[in-house]
């Protein structure tokens, strides 16, 4: 019986699209299921109980989460053929060590949204932090065609989405990121002349549609700062947070969540950081309001932390 094999994602996702690219590689048919993250698929809270997040690659009934993750998992299922990951142990912890470079932290895609959402001070730090992120792969990268050698593997597959999303994101400011790393850009025309590669990217001009409308919404948003309490000992500022700092790092918006509990103790996220969104929310504010109940709490984070 043919192997049912279907992908949880979304078409913009960096992240679903390493699991697309993978799976062209080795040639394999699948089904895309495009998720609404706002209105998440029963399948998909079944399928990722923990985090909750696209992509899951559900083969034959059970799932598998985690981008890269999921690309090792069809490179051991499907080793017919382009083998990903190398077999010399050695070669295999290296290419596993920069791809997790590539994705710790979600460190550059948090720049990457930074530079397209924010502005002033932060988008410069942004801009930095990227161009400095993506020099060290540079340096990996040298004259080798691809990050593993001559051939096509699994650290090019975990970059060239992001790659091509830090490309739109230089598009709306001309930061020049680009000029800054002339390697990196040879490789990137190189990774996309493979037509698992093209076939698997999102189209650039709907992709940059999508950052501009998004890019609209938040700045809507952060014209129009909110300092409200939200329960006796929770502070949100600029009106806009969510449970995690996912939403933050996601939209590159300024904003600070602040939970006091009754032990005193501080749970806060923030973005660019707490204690940044919080000076400028103080620089902004008149002394005389500052006597709420809010800012006790806003000063006893100050003081714990
Ligand atoms: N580390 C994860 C990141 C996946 C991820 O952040 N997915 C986002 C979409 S690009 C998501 O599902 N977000 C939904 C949410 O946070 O609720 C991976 O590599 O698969």
């Amino acid at each position: 019986m043919a192997d049912e094999l279907i992908l949880l994602g979304t078409w913009i996702s960096p992240y679903s699209t390493r699991v697309k690219i993978a799976l062209a590689e080795k040639g394999v048919d699948y089904e895309f299921r495009e998720e609404d993250l706002s209105n998440k698929s029963p399948l998909l809270l079944k399928m990722s109980p923990v985090h909750k997040k696209i992509p899951v690659l559900i083969h034959n009934g059970k799932p598998v989460c985690e981008s890269l993750i999921i690309v090792q998992y069809i490179d051991e299922v499907w080793n017919h053929k382009s083998p990903l990951l190398p077999s010399d142990p050695h070669y295999r912890s290296h290419a596993r060590f920069w791809a997790d470079y590539i994705a710790k932290d979600n460190k550059m895609h948090s720049a990457g949204s930074q530079l397209l959402f924010s502005t002033g001070e932060a988008q410069e730090t942004a801009k930095n932090d990227l161009i400095g992120y993506l020099k060290v792969l540079e340096g990996e990268l040298g004259d080798k065609p691809y990050f593993g050698g001559e051939t096509f593997g699994f650290v090019d597959v975990a970059l060239i989405p992001s790659y091509n999303f830090f490309c739109v994101c230089d598009q709306f400011g001309n930061f020049g990121i680009m000029v800054e790393c002339p390697s990196l850009v040879v490789w990137a025309h190189r990774c996309m002349e493979k037509e698992s590669v093209s076939k698997s990217l999102p189209d650039q001009h709907k992709a940059y549609d999508f950052c501009l409308e998004l890019k609209k919404k938040f700045e809507a948003k952060r014209s129009c700062l909110v300092f409200e309490e939200v329960q006796q000992n929770q502070i949100a500022i600029n009106g806009l947070f969510k449970k995690s700092d996912e939403l933050c790092n996601l939209c590159g918006t300024e904003a600070a969540v602040i939970t006091l509990s009754n032990a005193g103790n501080t749970f806060a996220f923030g973005n660019p950081s707490v204690d940044s969104v919080l000076d400028r929310y103080l620089s902004m504010t008149s002394s005389s309001s500052r006597a709420s109940a809010s800012f006790s709490s806003l000063f006893r984070h100050r003081v714990s932390t």
